[in-house]
């Protein structure tokens, strides 16, 4: 089974989940919102410009008669109203539309009307690469600029629901960095040490986590072989915890380009789960999303 599929095989189909799209004038969000309504999985509620998604939908065969619009041109108010329907449970999920990562964010982090709880946001991507054995997450390549290792903590613990979401038990981390070695002008293999010393005393839960550890041990048995490494989940990484967002995000975008690889993407810690892909992503990849989100408001 592809990533596609096996999102689908594990969702149930006893409760509809609203979906809130915020700045959903947007082909590749229009294609890929159609297809999770006009499979049940979702009702949708568009807030945008109301001519250009009537546009774009009629352009994709996309009937909107079950689907509401709220018009709203603003990029920065259509998040605050979009924001605002999943705070006052209108809607199960929020999705971003074409509008700028961090102003959606901004919307989410509002501490009068957003979605923050007391743990930290982050945002999780799982891959699919062909000839690559097994899906596996990566996280933070969106969210969280240069977290320290208290906040990587928590950006482990937030990939939990989503590994759960993908029915993996107990995860192997690999929390990556240049090297297998702790080096302390390297702070990535200091935070790597701390995080595998909190995990083994018992205060990360749900998982195994292993570092320093570089990306080619992390990924390849064969390679953790070749390095010497005896760890038995050497090369068998569930998650990837990348060092700061740049690495995350040229992962990410090395892998969807070079590698041909299929996303999903979520922030994870929130109120609610929210579909947050590149918007430069295909319609596949922001239809696995919310299939993705949704497996995690079921569970
Ligand atoms: N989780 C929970 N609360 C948070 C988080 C988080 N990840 N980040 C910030 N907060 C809280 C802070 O504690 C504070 O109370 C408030 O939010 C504001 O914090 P700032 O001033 O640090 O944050 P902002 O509003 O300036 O920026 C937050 C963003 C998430 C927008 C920012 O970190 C950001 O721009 N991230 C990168 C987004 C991006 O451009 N991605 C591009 C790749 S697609």
């Amino acid at each position: 089974m592809n990533l596609q599929e096996t999102l689908q095989a594990r969702i149930l189909f006893h409760k509809k989940t609203v979906l809130a799209v915020a700045a959903a004038a947007d082909e590749e969000v229009i294609l890929a919102v159609s297809k999770a309504v006009n499979l049940g999985y979702v009702s949708a509620i568009l807030v945008g410009d109301e001519q250009l998604i009537r546009e774009l939908s009629k352009a994709h065969h996309f009937d909107l008669k079950s689907t509401q619009i709220i018009h709203e041109p603003d990029k920065v108010m259509a998040c605050e109203v979009a924001v605002k329907l999943v705070s006052s449970h209108q809607a199960d999920l929020l999705m971003k539309g074409l509008v700028d990562t961090s102003i959606l964010l901004k919307a989410v982090l509002n501490k009068e009307w957003g979605l923050r709880t007391d743990h930290l946001l982050s945002h999780v991507t799982v891959f699919s690469i062909p000839g690559y054995e097994k899906a596996f997450l990566m996280s933070d390549g969106a969210m969280n600029i240069a977290p320290n290792v208290q906040d990587k903590k928590q950006i482990i613990e937030n990939c939990i629901p989503v590994t759960k979401a993908l029915g993996i038990i107990n995860p192997k981390v690999a929390v990556i960095c240049a090297v297998e070695k702790v080096n302390p002008k390297m702070q990535a293999t200091l935070d790597a040490d701390e995080l595998s010393q909190l995990q083994k005393a018992g205060e990360i839960l749900g998982c195994e986590v292993d570092g320093p550890i570089a990306f080619d041990g992390a990924i390849s048995v064969e390679a953790a072989h070749h390095k010497g490494m005896t760890s038995p989940n050497a090369g068998k990484a569930d998650i990837l915890l990348m060092p700061n967002i740049e690495s995350g995000n040229i992962l990410y975008k090395t892998i969807t380009y070079f590698a041909k690889g299929t996303v999903a993407c979520v922030i994870s810690g929130a109120a609610a789960p929210i579909v947050l892909t590149s918007r430069s992503d295909s319609d596949e990849a922001k239809f696995n999303s919310i299939l993705l989100a949704i497996l995690m408001a079921q569970s």
